[in-house]
């Protein structure tokens, strides 16, 4: 990686506190599969509990913002059913929602925090139709609303490649001297960042 490009690395933070969620595409899975592995290196390094850290994946990019926004409401919901059940106990661990009528009651996992970083991974590469920049363009502004609109970081991890070999130096996947930096590590050491500022934001204190 060059000197001037890319983000400064002085920023060193600790993850122990932070919960994360990682959600990636499965499209172009060898580059995916690079850069989640990268984020997730850079968030074990910075002190991220492994227990704290959950990986989903869906089909294709387009199907990120939604994964994000569910995920960032489902974590909250299982916050709330780890304090306080739908009877109005203390409950510890899972939390079985009651059933009036029969059916098999739901079970909701308990967690002690929701996330407090989601990173979103995915791989766009143009084709030869205009489907990649209206994926790009609807993408990219879908998670731009719903960090603003939820207040949690969503950390824009999608490529938006013009080739095939674009994409992989991105990964860290190039071949000999273009073999690139993989940009995962980075989005890990975002999401530790801006998981961390917006916590102690919201708790009102200020550098
Ligand atoms: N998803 C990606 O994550 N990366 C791609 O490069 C990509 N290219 C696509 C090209 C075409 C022509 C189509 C139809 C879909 C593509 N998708 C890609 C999948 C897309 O994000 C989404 O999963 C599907 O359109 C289903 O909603």
């Amino acid at each position: 990686m060059s000197d001037i490009k890319g983000p400064s690395p002085d920023a060193k933070i600790d993850g122990a506190p932070l919960r994360i969620a990682i959600v990636h595409a499965r499209w172009n899975k060898v580059i995916i599969d690079a850069l989640v592995a990268g984020a997730l290196k850079k968030l074990k390094e910075a002190g991220v509990k492994e227990s704290n850290i959950v990986v989903e994946s869906v089909p294709g990019s387009f199907e990120l913002p939604l994964a994000c926004s569910r995920m960032i409401g489902g974590s909250h919901i299982q916050v709330a059913s780890n304090e306080v059940d739908l009877l109005g106990g203390i409950s510890f661990g899972t939390t079985k929602v009651p059933s009036r009528t029969g059916t098999p009651a739901p079970t909701i996992p308990s967690a002690n925090q929701a996330f407090d970083a989601v990173i979103a991974i995915g791989v766009l590469i143009k084709g030869a139709t205009m489907h990649f920049e209206y994926i790009c363009d609807a993408v990219s502004h879908s998670l731009m609303k719903i960090q603003v609109d939820t207040g949690v970081p969503v950390i824009f991890g999608v490529l938006t490649a013009l080739n095939d070999n674009q994409a992989l130096e991105r990964a860290g996947l190039g071949q000999g001297e273009q073999k690139g930096h993989n940009h995962g590590e980075d989005w890990g050491l975002a999401a530790v960042e801006m998981g961390s500022h917006v916590r102690r934001w919201n708790s009102g204190k200020f550098l």
